[in-house]
């Protein structure tokens, strides 16, 4: 192999998933269309919102979310509740289409039966991002999280168990799917701001989905 080789090769080949974080690149992507209906008939019932942290800050990311439970935040804190705050009633169910995918996607990682109670939906305009956290509002840490990501691209960054831990990047796109579990599940991460940029069937947005066990 050339000098020119060994420098390229790396990039070329994109850096190496970080241990412990399953990347499906378009695992999704044969269910874009079903994805999509469903994200809209869960907002028609329980809008797309920019929730307040316990600090008094509004997320750039707006949220619902479908299933048993919907993660929440406001001035009392993170936690699941059974109530969609904004409209007091339940949160539309998961459609089975997300359950099926994130059944399918967790096999595909090592994770038999996983069958997630909760769906939290993000939605991301470019600029929005979010910070550096780590997913500790479940009663269980041994389920893992399935996520899928939808339109626009944008870089996951993903942590080690402290949050000084410096982040791996790694470039998501539309239909990609992340699943996590295991010795990382308590991993700090987050999402870069989203590049301005247009998605052909999503248009000028990020959609996430994150399937959990929260009970
Ligand atoms: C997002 N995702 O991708 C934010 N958390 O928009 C998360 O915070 C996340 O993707 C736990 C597991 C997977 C995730
Ligand atoms: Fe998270």
């Amino acid at each position: 192999m050339g000098l020119t080789h060994d420098l390229f090769a790396p990039v070329l080949a994109g850096e190496a998933d970080p241990p412990g974080l399953t990347h499906l690149p378009a695992f999704a992507v044969p269910v874009e269309q079903e994805l999509l209906a469903a994200i809209n008939a869960v907002a028609t019932a329980a809008p797309f919102r920019h929730m307040l942290t316990p600090g008094g800050q509004h997320m750039s990311a707006a949220m619902t979310n479908c299933g048993e439970v919907g993660w929440v935040t406001d001035r009392r804190g993170y936690r699941y509740d059974r109530l969609d705050p904004q409209t007091g009633q339940p949160w539309p169910p998961l459609p089975a289409c997300l359950t099926q995918l994130a059944g399918r996607a967790a096999a595909e990682a090592g994770f038999a039966s996983f069958r997630p109670d909760v769906c939290l939906i993000n939605r991301y305009e470019p600029g929005a991002r979010m910070s550096l956290h780590q997913d500790r509002d479940e009663r269980d840490f041994s389920a893992p999280i399935v996520s899928v990501s939808l339109g626009l691209g944008a870089t996951f960054l993903f942590g080690g168990l402290k949050r000084t831990d410096r982040p791996h990047r790694l470039p998501l796109v539309h239909g990609d799917v992340l699943v996590w579990g295991g010795p990382t599940r308590l991993n700090f991460h987050g999402i870069a701001p989203v590049m301005e940029g247009c998605h052909p069937a999503v248009g000028r947005r990020r959609l996430n989905l994150t399937m959990r066990k929260a009970l």
